[in-house]
């Protein structure tokens, strides 16, 4: 297969991005523009296979079950997992985190074991951690980074132990840009006997994702941050695994067998998806994976790593401008302040430009606290992005420091 390398092409398969004027989409990383290719997907479901999956005898259902089900082949091969029902589709990476959490972990933990997450983790990797925590009597404890905002590896050593039950860490994060080595820290993990839960919601538009090469146990991904609709993702989870986990929400679908008196569960990964199913949105995903799959992911990388590198370097040189995270490994994300100017108006300023940033904690307060600053103004970048977005980036912040 040929897959495409002209990078800067792209940008004319997102009709929000060409029709959008002067507009410079810089908020990715909260959710990416859609293809043709996705929106063309969903609306050709619904207009020719749309019926409920799994259930009827009919030609119409079979079509929507075919459909439903390739895209989990689609995410299965998006992740090299070694069997599709290691996929469980969930309304996105929040979901998939809290599947484990209420599953995995409640079964598991008790009094004495251990959680470890770092300090750079978005609050979807925290917050149900802490609610387990409470549930289950175990501790949780974060790693702590490095001046540069990379996670300071010494200190997980020295927080690991064989209390550790579950590593749970972002492959990259939101707010720094940080890319952590999920491979290293999976091994490391694994010796003491962890488990290890991977958020990879801002890894999935950006890295190349091999749950068998990482060795990770458990994987979290959302559709709508890789060019998919909202409302769909899905959780990788390694199948004995899985099989031993406890269904966590139940209902029509997740059964086998249903009396008055009791009930027996589905096999994998139906057990994990009770109702009806995002059955669109698993369409569109699977339409977003191939049009993903079309790109030369070295052209790819590389296009991103030119822009986002030109944009730390011009922000850098700006008087008056502070990049915040500077880790050795990044992508995706650069994240700035301005002195003396609020992250919000400096998003409210940038946005009268028609230059759209994020502003404000990125769902990351305990990593704001660490730093000691109340949030920053937050350009993402994917490949529908150019050295020309960043021009006008740096124009908008200059324009905002005349106005301060
Ligand atoms: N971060 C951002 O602007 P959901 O909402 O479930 O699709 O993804 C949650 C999530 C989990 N982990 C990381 C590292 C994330 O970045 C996000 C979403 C968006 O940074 C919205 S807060």
């Amino acid at each position: 297969m040929t897959r495409r390398t002209d990078i800067a092409a792209l940008r004319n398969d997102f009709p929000l991005i060409t029709g959008a004027g002067r507009l410079v989409y810089l908020d990715s990383a909260a959710t990416t523009q859609k293809p043709n290719a996705v929106l063309d997907a969903i609306r050709h479901y619904y207009l020719y296979d749309n019926a409920n999956v799994h259930r009827a005898a009919h030609t119409l259902a079979d079509r929507a079950t075919t459909a439903f089900e390739n895209a989990r082949r689609a995410a299965q091969t998006f992740v090299n997992a070694a069997h599709a029902h290691e996929i469980v589709w969930t309304r996105g990476t929040t979901e998939s985190i809290n599947l484990v959490a209420q599953s995995y972990a409640a079964s598991k933990l008790s009094a004495g074991d251990e959680i470890l997450i770092s300090v750079l983790e978005h609050h979807s990797n925290i917050v149900p951690w802490q609610m387990i925590a409470a549930k289950t009597g175990a501790t949780l404890r974060a790693i702590d980074i490095d001046e540069r905002g990379d996670l300071d590896l010494d200190d997980f050593a020295r927080k690991l132990s064989s209390r550790t039950k579950i590593v749970a860490i972002g492959h990259v994060s939101n707010a720094l840009g940080t890319i952590n080595p999920i491979k290293d820290i999976a091994r490391t993990a694994h010796a003491v006997g962890a488990v290890v839960v991977v958020d990879g919601a801002q890894a999935a538009a950006h890295l190349p994702i091999d749950v068998r090469d990482l060795d990770c146990d458990f994987y979290a991904l959302s559709g709508h941050k890789m060019f998919g609709p909202t409302g769909i993702g899905f959780l990788y989870g390694k199948e004995a695994l899985l099989d031993a986990m406890p269904p966590w929400q139940s209902g029509g679908e997740m059964i086998e067998t249903v009396t008055l008196e009791k009930t027996t569960f589905n096999r994998l990964p139906y057990k994990f998806e009770a109702g009806t199913p995002d059955i669109a949105g698993a369409v569109g995903l699977g339409a977003a994976i191939d049009y993903l799959d079309g790109i030369d992911g070295d052209a790819l990388r590389t296009h991103e790593a030119n822009v986002i590198a030109m944009a730390r370097a011009r922000l850098g040189q700006m008087e008056g401008v502070r990049v915040i995270g500077a880790a050795r490994a990044s992508t995706a994300v650069v994240s700035f302040a301005i002195d003396g100017a609020h992250p919000h108006d400096v998003g409210t300023l940038l946005d009268q430009q028609s230059i759209a940033v994020r502003a404000g904690h990125h769902c990351a307060m305990p990593l704001m606290q660490r730093l000691g600053i109340a949030g920053t103004a937050r350009a993402s970048f994917c490949l529908y992005n150019s050295t020309a977005d960043v021009e006008r980036l740096v124009a908008g912040i200059d324009k905002v420091r005349q106005l301060l």
